[in-house]
């Protein structure tokens, strides 16, 4: 198991490399989560250094750290495509499949990668794995649906728990809330992404198929490039 401190380095790596992607006059989709923030601090300098971008941001959190680095934000709606987006992720594996959303962001997040045409994913080497599930998948659904939800989840084989953070549930930006799912690993994520789709009350699930061009991943003192 790495050091933590290793980590945030190979954090840092991954998202100078994504970084050199972005170039004047794009528009670009600003991920949510620690590796993210990477990414946002050295635009934010670049911004400084006289790069022309506008931004679309996946959280109200990287809303308010843009703003706060005078990076030019727009509406989602006033456009119809996103030229990069930089966000992070749970857990990937080698053929870009991935689950997001512990950072709570997943619905954003999927639709900012879905409008976006070089999607440009970013983690550290703990997030790589063989086979989806270790981490539970997050699932959006709107608050009065969240029991019959837990229970569809529970139906598909899965042990869901509603997310709650400080002892109260969480929210989302969107004021829902999040089942976290545990389907144990996931030998076919295709069809489970299809059967959380199939719930009623399902917002978004955190399964990410076919959302990812390119995965930079934080490799020691090197990055490594999934594609
Ligand atoms: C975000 O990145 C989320 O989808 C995911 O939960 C998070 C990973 O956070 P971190 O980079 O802090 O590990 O895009």
């Amino acid at each position: 198991m790495k050091k933590r401190v290793d980590l945030e380095k190979e954090k840092l790596l991954a998202a100078r490399e994504a970084v050199k992607l972005i170039e004047n006059n794009m528009i670009v989709g600003l991920g949510t989560g620690s590796t993210a923030y990477y990414t946002i601090l050295e635009i934010g300098q670049r911004v400084k250094e006289g790069l022309k971008i506008k931004a679309i941001a996946t959280s109200r959190q990287t809303e308010e750290l843009a703003a706060s680095l005078k990076i030019d934000l727009i509406d989602i709606n006033s456009m119809d495509a996103i030229d990069v987006t930089i966000d992070g992720a749970d857990e990937f594996t080698s053929d870009l499949l991935m689950i997001k959303g512990g950072g709570g962001a997943l619905f954003r997040e999927k639709i900012v990668l879905s409008l976006t045409t070089k999607k440009i994913i970013i983690a550290d080497s703990s997030k790589k794995v063989e086979k989806l599930g270790k981490f539970k998948v997050p699932v959006e659904t709107v608050p009065f649906s969240s029991r019959y939800v837990l229970s569809q989840i529970a139906s598909i084989g899965g042990n869901g728990e509603i997310r709650k953070k400080e002892g109260k549930v969480f929210v989302t930006d969107q004021g829902n809330c999040i089942v976290d799912a545990d389907f144990g690993l996931i030998h076919d994520p295709e069809s489970l992404a299809k059967n959380l789709n199939q719930i009623e009350g399902v917002l978004a699930h955190g399964l990410f198929i076919g959302l990812a061009d390119k995965i930079i991943m934080g490799n020691g003192d090197d990055t490594a490039v999934f594609e």
